[in-house]
């Protein structure tokens, strides 16, 4: 009897232990050799397991016991050390006697990993770890914001600190401000206009202390407003070129044809403006002066008033390659169009983008214009500034092109270090919303960046430049705004950029506080987990979120670019009440015995069905 008792307890504590395992049904087949192997590695479990990498300097860190021979890490890796890329081992005793694997184990660069280690096997698993948080950026201008007002002390900066308890709360993290120096028409300059880089708003320069926006200390004070609050702040770049020169030099230059820069016209010498002194801020931050050499050219000659290309003539002078091939060379925009391959230029910009980080404490960067400006100095720039910074400086690039080729070619020029505005999406909504229903909503996705290439896209709706009246006007109509928002935010890919003009109104524009403001906290409270498509029907398409083990509540979008109707879709909650979010429809949906339900839409419009 008191053996079977025995028995008993050690088959009760050898189940308990394949329960650990996993494997509760092969516990009968187990023979009783197999038995004893088993026990005999559970005797050979590692007693503890360190990791040792360039995240710690080799030093030694514990990792955590998760199971049966089971050890993890949660660790994130920054641009790894003087002799390579980041890199680890696992370490037994941490005495390198004996480390898996026997060369190290690379990774990607500012990237937070959830390593696991099998001391069995010596099997290293390592996946990118993503922490639950829905991030929203708010592009926080538009085009026609009144210009700062020195008597009442308004303006964007002031405006914007104002709005960031309510921003935070209905979960923005992101604030991607306009560019934050002085312009050359001063304070009625967007901020692209650039003249001097070190003026935030602080140099009687232009006309006026101030830029657009406010004074340096409003824009200092905005960005530690918005620290405090917990939503990161993205500056604005602008190294395409420069306007508003302090004054002009004679330069040999070589006109050039509009539609193809490399074909040359004539020889002239002119009148550029290219010559920056910026008397007004006396070499404070910087005594660097820009003279021709630094540029590759301009449009402009002041000696006759001819409105051309040129293209500056000298050692090393040439457009700079690689570029966007439109106009077979399309590295001049407008300005005084920076030489890229001057040495003194990749030196200046690499010692202000240092001065900007460390004086406004600014967390990442909107880069302006990159297809204009050469594909290497950003790797160059970005790696300079993360490496001298310690920062991961988020960066999204503006690489305007509705040619997903083109988008995917950067990326991989760039190595992946920034992402992407999704141009091709923001093209489909456009066409969409003024296609009366006849766009095919099944094809919304179809070459878009977030379908190609979600993890480096940032989605949006619409931006400064797309909206009605600007340079690359195609303004999506305000009927469209829901269904898109819903399409960026409710969706498990990219990372969504939400603009100022949809939320508080602009000229042409719908203010849409209350819709876009609802589709936010949707994002934060129930796009989470699974995600269940239904992108198949020419006018009405819908996908559901299952939740996670944190957000456990379901969630299904319909939305309809035609008539109304409904969508059978699965949301995994049996005999549940479901309502609209966005108060479209009034009545309530309940799920059947298997977790589904015929969920409705109005015509034009979008229904986000939640748990009550
Ligand atoms: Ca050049
Ligand atoms: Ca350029
Ligand atoms: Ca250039
Ligand atoms: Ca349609």
């Amino acid at each position: 009897m008191k053996k079977l008792v025995v028995t008993f307890v050690f088959m009760f504590f050898l189940s308990f232990f394949f329960i650990l395992n996993g494997c509760v049904n092969q516990t009968l087949k187990t023979s009783y050799h197999e038995k004893k192997q088993i026990l005999k590695e559970v005797k050979s479990e590692w007693g503890n397991a360190y990791f040792r990498g360039t995240p710690n300097n080799w030093g030694i860190t514990h990792m955590s016991k998760i199971g049966p021979h089971t050890w993890q890490i949660i660790i994130k890796f920054n641009n790894g050390d003087g002799y390579g890329k980041p890199r680890f081992k696992i370490d037994h005793f941490g005495d390198w006697k004996e480390s898996y694997p026997a060369n190290d184990y690379e990774v990607e660069p500012y990237t937070t990993y959830k390593i696991t280690f099998y001391d069995d096997t010596h099997y290293i698993k390592v996946e990118k770890y993503i922490k639950a948080v829905n991030g929203v950026m708010l592009q926080a201008f538009q085009w026609y914001l009144p210009e700062y007002n020195e008597k009442t002390k308004s303006g964007l900066w002031v405006e914007l600190s104002k709005k960031i308890p309510d921003l935070a709360l209905m979960g923005i993290t992101a604030l991607w401000l306009p560019p934050a120096y002085k312009g050359q028409a001063g304070k009625s300059d967007v901020g692209y206009g650039v003249y001097d880089l070190y003026d935030l708003g602080e140099f009687n320069q232009k006309g006026t202390i101030s830029t657009k926006y406010g004074t340096k200390e409003q824009y200092l004070k905005l960005i530690e407003n918005a620290h405090l609050y917990n939503i990161q702040v993205y500056g604005d770049i602008v190294f395409n070129h420069k306007m508003g020169a302090d004054n002009t030099e004679w330069v040999n230059a070589t006109k050039v044809s509009w539609n193809n820069r490399n074909i040359e016209i004539e020889n002239k010498t002119i009148k550029a403006w290219t010559l920056f002194n910026f008397p007004g801020r006396n070499n404070k931050y910087s005594d660097f002066k820009w003279r021709w050499y630094h540029f590759d050219g301009v449009d402009w000659d002041q000696n006759t008033g001819e409105k051309a290309i040129f293209r500056f003539n000298g050692i090393g002078k040439a457009w700079d390659w690689e570029v966007d091939d439109e106009n077979f060379n399309y590295d001049y925009l407008m300005g005084a169009d920076l030489d890229m391959d001057h040495p003194e230029v990749v030196q200046e910009l690499k010692k202000w983008g240092k001065w900007y980080v460390n004086f406004t404490k600014i967390d990442g960067f909107r880069l302006d214009a990159v297809k204009h400006i050469k594909f290497s100095f950003f790797n160059d720039w970005l790696d300079y500034m993360r490496n001298v910074l310690g920062k991961e400086l988020f960066t999204v690039g503006e690489y305007w092109s509705t040619d997903i080729n083109k988008l995917e070619n950067y990326i991989s020029k760039t190595e992946g270090r920034m992402s992407l505005f999704d141009v091709p999406l923001h093209q489909h909504f456009y066409e969409a919303s003024n296609s009366g229903g006849y766009y095919d909503m099944r094809n919304i996705f179809n070459g878009t960046l977030v379908q190609k290439n979600p993890i480096k896209a940032v989605t949006f709706v619409e931006n400064h430049d797309t909206q009605p009246g600007q340079s690359l006007s195609s303004p999506v109509q305000d009927w469209f705004k829901p269904l898109a928002y819903a399409m960026i935010l409710l969706r498990k890919d990219g990372y969504p950029c939400v603009f100022y003009g949809d939320m508080y109104g602009a000229p042409g524009i719908k203010e849409q506080y209350g819709t876009i403001k609802k589709l936010i906290e949707a994002r934060k409270l129930y796009s989470y987990g699974k995600q269940y498509d239904y992108l198949d029907h020419q006018d009405i398409i819908g996908w559901t979120r299952l939740g996670d083990e944190e957000h456990p509540k379901s969630m299904a979008v319909i939305l309809s670019d035609g008539p109304g109707g409904s969508k059978w879709m699965y949301v995994g909650k049996k005999k549940t009440k479901f309502i609209d979010l966005l108060g479209n429809i009034k009545e309530e949906i309940w799920t059947n015995d298997y977790g589904w339900a015929e969920f409705k839409v109005n015509g034009g419009s979008v229904s986000v069905w939640v748990e009550e």
